[in-house]
């Protein structure tokens, strides 16, 4: 299924007239408090998020999964849905392979087909919170933390093997995410098996390519229940900063208890370097990986306020790696990924609106409510217009969601892939 260029032609023309009132309205608005709007449309489009390669199909959870027809069920119909999200959005051009998920067949074929639909290949992510069929070594309990030393080198391999497939296809950076910790008070001793933890990664870290990059992403619970081994950002940046200058800690923002401070946690690994990336999504109590923006969208904005101070503060802190992780239990995962790709660059696009100048001098003044105004005057503005014109200047869809269904484009997928198409995943 390809989406041609007159296609989005086609179904812009009913939003054209009514997307210039507004862009020139909002221009004007801006400029007059001294905004460069073609600067923010530009930063916009050089926005790329990369897809989770694992969440293009229907999730689910213990309780069940509720399968969505004309999912991909091989890894270049994925490329493919990745690039229908491009072509209609112009913000996804990167996709995030998961190893085994979705180990490619054909690497040339691969590479071929994403260059074509103008996708990169983002950070690569190993497992080691399930067991593979033909695997010497079980998981259950642990994998880098585990007691037996044949275990660790099991999934020491793993990972290397993962980084060989992504350097194949042009990725550049490892994601490790452990499920490793302990279900009940006395099944674990915490040193030793962080002591395991830090010990493996500087192995997979000192046989990683001197020009990759090493995400270490904490999580406080699930699927271990009382302790898991890289809980928080600070266990997760003592880890990067055991390992060397090219590991960094990757912020999941569902990996937090309730109120934590993620814009606080951005703000201080900046400052020492070592952001290395997020994987966007958003949830009401655990690790729910719902729509992003869906449910606090404030929050999201304050993190991307913190993330434009520190691009602009912090030359230390690499260029982040923009990724989802997200799991679709009842939306069609492509409509989900639209509505995430949106939220994302409307927290981007306001936070760039912030007045960092005038927020400083509020805050040496310890104008406590002026500060509040300068961040609610960016945060309250209707910034749709300026992601509608970066698309429009891309190429994209002014309405991605609206063109997506005008298109009939899962009408079409479940066409070419049938009903019963199941994606490999989560
Ligand atoms: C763990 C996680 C991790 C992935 C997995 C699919 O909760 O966020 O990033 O490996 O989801
Ligand atoms: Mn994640």
């Amino acid at each position: 299924m390809e989406i041609k260029e007159q296609h989005i032609a086609e179904v812009n023309k009913g939003h054209l007239d009514g997307h210039r009132s507004h862009f020139d309205f909002l221009t004007a608005h801006l400029a007059k408090q001294g905004k460069d709007v073609n600067a923010i449309i530009d930063r916009l489009l050089e926005f790329q998020v990369a897809i989770p390669s694992w969440a293009l199909g229907a999730g689910g959870t213990r309780f069940g999964r509720f399968g969505f027809q004309g999912e991909p069920s091989n890894l270049e119909q994925k490329m493919d849905d990745v690039g229908l999200l491009h072509q209609l959005t112009r913000t996804a051009g990167a996709i995030s392979l998961h190893i085994p998920w979705d180990v490619p067949r054909d690497y040339n074929a691969i590479k071929e087909r994403a260059q074509a639909k103008g996708i990169v290949f983002d950070a690569v992510n190993s497992n080691t919170f399930q067991d593979q069929a033909d695997a010497a070594h079980s998981y259950k309990f642990g994998s880098l933390c585990h007691l037996d030393k044949a275990v660790r080198e099991q999934a020491i391999a793993h990972n290397l093997e993962v980084i060989k497939i992504g350097d194949k296809l042009g990725s550049k950076s490892l994601t490790v995410w452990l499920a490793d910790g302990s279900s009940f008070p006395g099944q674990h001793n915490f040193q030793t098996a962080l002591q395991h933890t830090e010990d493996s990664l500087k192995t997979i870290y000192g046989q990683m390519p001197g020009d990759w990059k090493l995400f270490i992403e904490y999580k406080p619970y699930e699927p271990n229940f009382y302790s898991t081994v890289i809980q928080d950002w600070g266990t997760s940046f003592m880890l990067a900063n055991a390992c060397g200058e090219r590991a960094y800690t990757l912020v999941d923002l569902g990996h937090h208890l309730p109120n934590t401070n993620i814009e606080q946690i951005v703000s201080t690994l900046m400052l020492k370097g070592k952001l290395g990336g997020f994987h966007f999504n958003d949830s009401k109590y655990g690790d729910d990986d719902l729509t992003v923006g869906s449910v606090k969208p404030y929050a999201l904005f304050l993190i991307f306020n913190a993330l434009v101070y520190g691009m602009r503060h912090n030359a230390q802190n690499p260029y982040p790696a923009w990724m989802i992780d997200a799991s679709h239990n009842i939306k069609d995962p492509l409509e989900d990924l639209i509505q995430s790709l949106e939220a994302i660059q409307e927290a981007y696009a306001k936070s760039l609106l912030v007045d960092q100048k005038l927020l400083e001098q509020a805050q040496a003044a310890h104008d406590v409510a002026g500060c509040q105004e300068i961040l609610q005057n960016a945060s309250r503005t209707d910034v749709r217009p300026l992601l509608e014109k970066a698309r429009l200047n891309g190429g994209g869809a002014i309405k991605p969601l609206e063109a997506y269904r005008n298109l009939n484009v899962r009408t079409q997928l479940i066409k070419e892939r049938g009903a019963h198409s199941v994606a490999s995943g989560l």
